[in-house]
This record gives structure tokens, C-alpha cells and sequence, in this order.
């Protein structure tokens, strides 16, 4: 019989290149939220994919930003471990926005891993999307890297490049059993499915206001889960906000979170949801090290 094999697989690149939605394309699943606003995700999430006599673990991680303030730097650390822990690194660029300044550092950064990089050129179903000119960026940086040109939207093209990966990974043990697609804890799920749909329905800086923070779970006799958290901001008026007229838009957010977690945890999901502000929360280094890992 054939050995089995398996990697470790960094998903690398900027802000909004995409690289939740390519995860969850691969994996089959929604693993990792996704929205269109810039570092969405802000910890490392496993996404798993079992083949026969294959498995790939796929670490999302935030997007890579160039900034000097304490929540970038902590993103930044979850990105550089994911890379260190990695068998293979998966670099995803967007083609439809032209290579600037933060490309180039995450080209540079990547430089010294060519040889274990694939790179995916994405978004190519985009009226804007430029496949040549991201090409070119990544011949001249990453010449040893193989590419590929794929809409993780639409899901195409990821096929090709879920082989090659495969191809690329070494004799290695399945991490997780088959019927798993990601190890993250419910509670943590709940919070990154509730934190969506704020990101989803708020603009300017109040996504980034805003982090989950779980306070208790427990069952009830039927069989559903009650969760309990907060949506902590940094300011008062962020919390009128997120509270909406009436508690209107805290109820939105409830009401879609709720419908998508049934869908999936084999239970009903009831959320008990409260808005806290806390001022600091993001100059908060040990804090920020116990949300973001
Ligand atoms: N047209 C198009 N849009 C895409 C594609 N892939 C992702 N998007 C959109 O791009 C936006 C960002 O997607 P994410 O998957 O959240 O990007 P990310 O790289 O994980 O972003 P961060 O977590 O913020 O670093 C979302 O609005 C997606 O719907 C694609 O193949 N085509
Ligand atoms: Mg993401």
C-alpha cells in the first residue's frame, strides 16, 4: 500500500486577497468567515482536507498589513508563526489590485520559502482582474514558485492546485480523523459567526472596533445551546451603533448569526448578546495575545 502523506499549509497574503474564501472552497466547508472588509480574520484557522492516502491542514491566517499599531503587530505575529509551523506556504494575490508597497514586503517575505510556495492568482472572475500583471509580479520575485489562476469564489481552478499541493506533501501521518474540516472549539465559531455579520452589516472603523467575547454556554433541556457574550467597542457611540434604534441592529445581527449556526451545529444555537465598551481593548497586548493566536 501507497504511504500516506501530509503537509501543513500556510495560507499567506494581504488583506482581502482572499484567503479565507479560498480555504473554504478547498475544504468544502465554511471554515473561516469572510467579508470584504480588510483583515477580517484575525487568527490563525485550521481548515482540513482529507483525501485518500492525503491530508492537508491548512492554517488561514490573517492578512499580512504594514502598520506599526499593536493589533497589526499581534496579526502580524499569528501570520509569521503560521509560517514557521508550515510544511508548504500558499500565497494568494489578488488580481485585481495592482502590486504595491505591502505586496512587495509579502514577496520579499516569502523569498526565502520559493521552493515550498505555491502561489494562487486570484479573484480572476473580477471585471478588474489583471492575470498578467500579477504573473509578472510573481516571476521576477518568485521565480521557483508554481502558480495558479483560480476564483475561490466562484471555486474554480482549485482543483489544479489542491493536486500539486498534494503531490508536494511528504510521508505523514492524517492529523485529524477524516470527517473533520476544522478544529476550532463551538464557542470560538459562534463569535467568529456573530463578528461576520457585524463586519457584514458596519462600516468605517466599527468592524475594527469590535471583538466577541464569550462569557458562558449551557444546554437546554431540548437540545439547544445558549450562548452568552459581549460585542465589545471602544467607544460609547460605537455602542449606539451596534445596538441600533430600538436594539434593532443587535437583533439583525442575532437573527442572522442564529440562522447560519443552525445550519451548522446539529443544534439549534440561541445567542444572548449584550454591547460592553472598553476603551483599551486593542492597546491591550496580553489581551490581544489571548484573542488573536
Ligand atoms: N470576485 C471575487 N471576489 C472574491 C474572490 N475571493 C474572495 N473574494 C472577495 O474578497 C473579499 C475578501 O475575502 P476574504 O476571503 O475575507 O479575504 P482574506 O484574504 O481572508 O482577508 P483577511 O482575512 O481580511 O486578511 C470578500 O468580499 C470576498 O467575497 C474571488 O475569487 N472573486
Ligand atoms: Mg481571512
Amino acid at each position: 500500500m501507497d504511504t500516506h502523506r501530509s503537509a501543513f499549509v500556510a495560507v499567506v497574503g494581504r488583506p482581502s486577497a482572499g484567503k479565507s474564501t479560498l480555504m473554504n472552497a478547498i475544504c468544502g466547508e465554511k471554515v473561516a468567515i469572510v467579508s470584504p472588509v480588510p483583515q477580517t480574520t484575525r487568527n490563525t484557522i485550521r481548515g482540513i482536507l482529507s483525501k485518500p492516502g492525503c491530508q492537508l491542514v491548512f492554517l488561514d491566517t490573517p492578512g499580512i498589513h504594514d502598520s506599526e499599531k499593536a493589533l497589526n503587530k499581534r496579526l502580524r505575529d499569528v501570520a509569521d508563526k503560521a509560517l514557521a509551523d508550515a510544511d508548504l506556504v500558499l500565497y494568494v494575490i489578488d488580481s485585481t489590485r495592482a502590486p504595491g508597497r505591502e505586496e512587495e514586503a509579502i514577496a520579499g517575505l516569502l523569498a526565502s520559502h520559493a521552493d515550498k510556495t505555491f502561489v494562487a492568482v486570484n479573484k480572476i472572475d473580477a471585471r478588474e482582474s489583471d492575470i498578467s500583471r500579477a504573473r509578472l509580479f510573481v516571476s521576477e520575485r518568485l521565480p521557483r514558485s508554481k502558480v495558479f489562476d483560480l476564483s475561490a469564489e466562484k471555486g474554480t481552478g482549485t482543483e489544479a492546485l489542491v493536486e500539486a499541493l498534494s503531490l508536494a506533501a511528504q510521508e505523514g501521518p492524517a492529523y485529524y480523523p477524516e470527517e473533520y474540516y476544522t478544529d476550532q472549539e463551538p464557542v470560538f465559531r459562534i463569535a467568529e459567526i456573530v463578528r461576520e455579520k457585524v463586519f457584514l452589516h458596519t462600516r468605517d472603523e466599527i468592524p475594527h472596533a469590535v471583538y466577541v467575547e464569550y462569557a458562558s454556554h449551557h444546554m437546554l433541556d431540548d437540545g439547544s445551546l445558549v450562548y452568552e457574550g459581549y460585542l465589545v467597542v471602544e467607544r460609547e457611540s460605537q455602542k449606539g451603533i451596534v445596538i441600533g434604534k430600538g436594539g434593532s441592529f443587535i437583533k439583525r445581527i442575532r437573527e442572522e448569526a442564529e440562522k447560519e449556526l443552525s445550519d451548522i451545529f446539529p443544534y439549534p444555537v440561541i445567542l444572548s448578546l449584550k454591547v460592553r465598551v472598553d476603551p483599551n481593548w486593542k492597546k491591550d497586548d496580553k489581551l490581544l495575545k489571548k484573542l488573536f493566536r
